[in-house]
C-alpha cells in the first residue's frame, strides 16, 4: 500500500482536555492515557478540526459538478426577498431540503438495511437452512403474524386449532422479507398505529409503500433537476422515515426478539471497567445482533473457555460498544464497555484482545489505534471493510455463523498471550437494570383490568407522572460527552416524568447510575419516586437499541388504547429527545417521531439556520401536519423544560393539569405536617 494512504495515529498537534471532553471519570482518565502515550482519539481531532459553518447551517449543494454551492446566511439575516440561489437557481430551502431529506434516506437505510438482514436471517431459519438460529419466542412470532395477513390458526373438522408453527414462520418470513420491495398496497404495519395517525398520514399522502422505494425516491428527487419544492421534499422525507419507524426497525426489533427471545429486565454492569485484566477481552461492536448472538455462545462455549485456561487467562470477558453492546445487554446481560465516543479508548486500555465489529458507528481510527497494541481489529461484514493492513476481515455467513464465531472467539483467546505490559482499566463501572419494552412495561406498571398500561395510564392521569420523554441517540464530539444526556434525564426525572431511553443515551444513563430503582429515591420529583418506589422499577427504563426505538412508539400506542389520555400518540403528555445526536439515523428516527405526533428537541444543532423557512416548515407546519414537530435546543436544561413546557401543555389539553397540582399540593401539605 502507498505510503501516503496510510493514516497516522500519532499526537494532534492540540490536545483535547479530557475535563472539557466528558462528564465521566474512566473517559477522562482513558483520554489522559492516551495522550500521555502520545495517541491521537477523536477528542483531539475535535480540537484540531472546526465544522463547516456553511455545511452546518445546512445550505451547502454538492448535488452536481457546477457545485458545490454555497448560500450561507447574510449577516442579520435576510432582509427583503431572499435572492439567494444556486447554478441551476435551487433556492436554500429547496437545498436545506433535499440536504435534509439525503440524511433521512442515510438514516433509514442504515436501520432498514440492519431489518433486511434479520429478515433474510429468519427466512433461512423458516426454510430450516441454518441450524445455529432458532425460533426462541414463538408467542411473540404469533402475536405478529396476523399483521402479515398470516394466519395462526387453521380449521380441522369446524374446530380452530393452532397452526403449525413452522408455517407461521415461513409465512411471516416471506410476507417480512416482501415489505422491501413489494408492488402492491402499503407497508403491513401501518396498520398497528392509531387509527387518527393512519387517517394523518393517509390525508398527508404520507403512507409508505415499500421499505426501499421510499429511500430510492428520495435519492432521486433530490438529484439535480427534480423536486424543487421544499414542502414536496420534506412530505417524502416524512414518508421514508415512517417506513424506517413502522417498517424496517419495528420488523428488525420483532424478528430479533422471535430468534433471540423477547428482553425481559435483568441487571447488568457498564463502563470501560467491565474489562477484566486476568480474562480474555473481546469487545462486539456495531449494530447488527445476528453474529454477536453466535459470538455469546462461542465465549460461553467449554471448548473456549478451557482454550482460554490453556492461554494463561482466567476466563473470557465479552462486552460490546453502541448498539451491539444493546442487543446483548437486553438479552443476555453482556455488559457494555461504553458508548460511541469511548470506542477508541477501550483499545487503549491495552486489555482488549479483539475487537469485533460489524455495521454501523464504527471510527475508522480504530485501526490506527489498534496498530499501538496487540489488539486484533476484527471485521465481519461485506459491506463494512477497512483499508488499514492491520486489519483482519473474517465475513460472516448465516448458514456458517456459529463456526465463524468460533474462529474469531479462538483468534481473540490466543491473542492474550500477546499482551503488553501497558494494560491499564478504569476501575469505573456501574450496576444497571436494563432489558425494559412493550411487555414488560405492561408485565410491571399494566393490569388486566381496563386496559394492560391502566397502571400507567392512571398514574399520568393523577399527575404522579407528569409525562414521558423518550431519550435517545449518539454522543457527538462536538458536545461534552455525555453530559446533554445526564443532565436532561436527570431535570426529567426530577420533575416527575418518565424516561424511555435507547442507543448510547441508554448506555450513558446505566453509566451515570440512572438505571437503578435506586435512582429514583435519590433523582426523581415525588410523584415518579413514589410510583417507581411501589413497583420497583427505575425511573430510565432502558428499550434496547436504536431500531428499537420503534418499542417505544408500540409503548406509546399502548398508552393510547388503555384510554384516558386521548385517541392519538400526539394527544399524549409526551415529548421526545436526541441530546447529544450526530448520525443520520438520529434524523430518520426524530423524523419518524415527528411523523407520529411526538414534539422532538435535538440537542447541539440542526442544519437549518441557513434555510429559515424550511426550519420554520419543520418546527410549526409539521404540527398541523402530524400533530409532532421538530425543535433544537442546545442548553440542556432548557432543552428539558421546553420537553416538559410541552407535556404540560398536553395535559391542560386533555383536561388533566389540575390532578397534578392537587398531587402535588398533598405532598406539600404531607411534609408540612412532619408526615415524609
Ligand atoms: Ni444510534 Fe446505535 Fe450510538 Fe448513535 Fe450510533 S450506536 S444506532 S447512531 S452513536 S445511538
Amino acid at each position: 500500500m502507498a505510503e501516503e494512504t496510510k493514516v497516522s495515529a500519532v499526537k494532534a498537534p492540540q490536545q483535547a482536555d479530557p475535563m472539557e471532553a466528558s462528564i465521566e471519570v474512566s473517559t477522562q482518565e482513558m483520554i489522559r492515557r492516551a495522550q500521555k502515550l502520545q495517541i491521537e482519539t477523536v477528542f483531539d481531532r475535535a480540537v484540531t478540526m472546526k465544522p463547516c459553518a456553511i455545511g452546518m447551517q445546512g445550505i451547502c449543494c454538492k448535488n452536481c459538478a457546477m457545485g458545490p454551492c454555497r448560500l450561507p446566511l447574510p449577516k442579520g439575516g435576510v432582509q427583503g426577498d431572499d435572492t439567494r440561489k444556486g447554478l441551476c437557481g435551487a433556492t436554500p430551502n429547496t437545498i436545506a431540503a433535499r440536504n435534509w431529506i439525503r440524511m433521512i434516506a442515510g438514516g433509514a437505510a442504515a436501520h432498514s438495511d440492519h431489518g433486511r438482514g434479520v429478515a433474510l436471517t429468519f427466512l433461512s431459519v423458516a426454510r430450516k437452512e441454518t441450524k445455529d438460529y432458532t425460533i426462541k419466542d414463538p408467542a411473540k412470532l404469533i402475536s405478529i403474524a396476523p399483521y402479515f395477513g398470516v394466519a395462526t390458526t387453521v380449521e380441522v373438522d369446524g374446530k380452530k386449532l393452532d397452526r403449525d408453527i413452522d408455517e407461521i414462520a415461513l409465512g411471516v418470513a416471506e410476507a417480512a422479507v416482501a415489505e422491501w420491495g413489494k408492488t402492491d398496497g402499503f407497508l403491513s404495519y401501518l396498520k398497528r398505529a392509531p387509527q387518527p395517525l393512519q387517517d394523518k398520514w393517509e390525508k398527508q399522502g404520507v403512507k409508505p409503500r415499500n421499505i426501499d422505494r421510499e429511500i430510492v425516491e428520495i435519492m432521486h428527487r433530490t438529484h439535480m433537476g427534480v423536486d424543487q419544492d421544499y414542502k414536496n421534499l420534506l412530505k417524502q422525507g416524512a414518508r421514508a422515515s415512517i417506513a424506517d419507524g413502522w417498517g424496517g426497525s419495528m420488523i428488525g426489533t420483532d424478528l430479533q426478539d422471535v430468534m433471540f427471545g423477547t428482553p425481559a429486565p435483568l441487571q447488568a454492569e457498564a463502563n470501560l471497567g467491565v474489562m477484566k485484566a486476568d480474562h480474555v477481552n473481546i469487545i462486539v461492536h456495531g449494530h447488527e445482533p445476528l453474529l454477536s448472538e453466535m459470538i455469546v455462545a462461542a465465549a460461553q462455549s467449554q471448548e473456549m473457555i478451557d482454550l482460554a485456561k490453556q492461554n494463561g487467562a482466567k476466563g473470557i470477558q465479552l462486552s460490546g460498544i453502541c448498539c451491539t453492546a444493546n442487543e446483548l445487554l437486553q438479552r443476555h446481560g453482556i455488559p457494555p464497555a461504553g458508548t460511541f465516543l469511548q470506542q477508541e479508548l477501550a483499545i487503549i486500555t491495552g486489555a482488549c484482545d479483539a475487537m469485533v465489529v460489524d455495521v454501523q458507528c464504527i471510527f475508522q481510527n480504530l485501526a490506527n489505534v489498534a496498530k499501538c497494541f496487540h489488539t486484533k481489529l476484527i471485521t465481519t461484514h461485506p459491506i463494512a471493510r477497512m483499508e488499514q493492513e492491520n486489519v483482519i476481515h473474517i465475513e460472516f455467513d448465516e448458514h456458517y455463523a456459529m463456526q465463524d464465531a468460533m474462529r474469531i472467539v479462538k483468534m481473540a483467546v490466543e491473542n492474550f498471550q500477546n499482551r503488553g505490559a501497558e494494560v491499564m482499566i478504569p476501575q469505573h463501572k456501574t450496576t444497571q437494570i436494563a432489558g425494559f419494552g412493550v411487555e414488560s412495561i405492561q408485565y410491571h406498571l399494566g393490569g388486566s383490568f381496563r386496559g394492560s398500561y391502566y397502571t400507567l395510564n392512571d398514574n399520568i392521569i393523577n399527575g404522579r407522572i407528569r409525562g414521558i420523554a423518550g431519550v435517545v441517540g449518539c454522543n457527538n464530539a462536538r458536545t461534552k460527552h455525555n453530559e446533554e444526556h445526564i443532565t436532561i434525564i436527570k431535570e426529567l426525572i426530577k420533575n416527575d416524568v418518565i424516561v424511555l431511553t435507547t442507543g448510547c443515551s441508554a448506555i450513558a444513563a446505566g453509566i451515570h447510575g440512572l438505571l437503578t430503582p435506586g435512582a429514583a429515591a435519590v433523582h426523581c420529583g415525588p410523584g415518579l419516586a413514589e410510583v417507581c418506589e411501589t413497583v420497583g422499577i427505575p425511573p430510565v427504563l432502558h428499550l434496547g437499541s436504536c431500531v428499537d426505538n420503534s418499542r417505544i412508539l408500540l409503548a406509546a400506542t399502548e398508552v393510547v388504547k388503555a384510554g384516558g389520555l386521548g385517541n392519538d400518540i400526539c394527544d399524549l403528555p409526551a415529548a421526545g429527545s436526541a441530546p447529544e445526536w450526530m448520525s443520520e439515523k438520529a434524523i430518520s428516527i426524530g423524523q419518524y417521531f415527528v411523523s407520529s405526533g411526538v414534539y422532538t428537541v435535538f440537542g447541539y444543532s440542526l442544519p437549518l439556520e441557513g434555510a429559515p423557512v424550511v426550519k420554520d416548515y419543520l418546527y410549526k407546519t409539521m404540527e398541523d401536519m402530524y400533530g409532532g414537530m421538530w425543535d433544537c435546543e442546545a442548553d440542556p436544561v432548557k432543552h428539558a423544560h421546553k420537553m416538559i413546557a410541552h407535556i404540560d401543555k398536553k395535559r391542560k389539553a386533555l383536561g388533566i393539569d389540575k390532578a397534578r397540582d392537587r398531587v402535588l399540593m398533598d405532598m406539600a401539605d404531607r411534609q408540612k405536617l412532619g408526615m415524609e
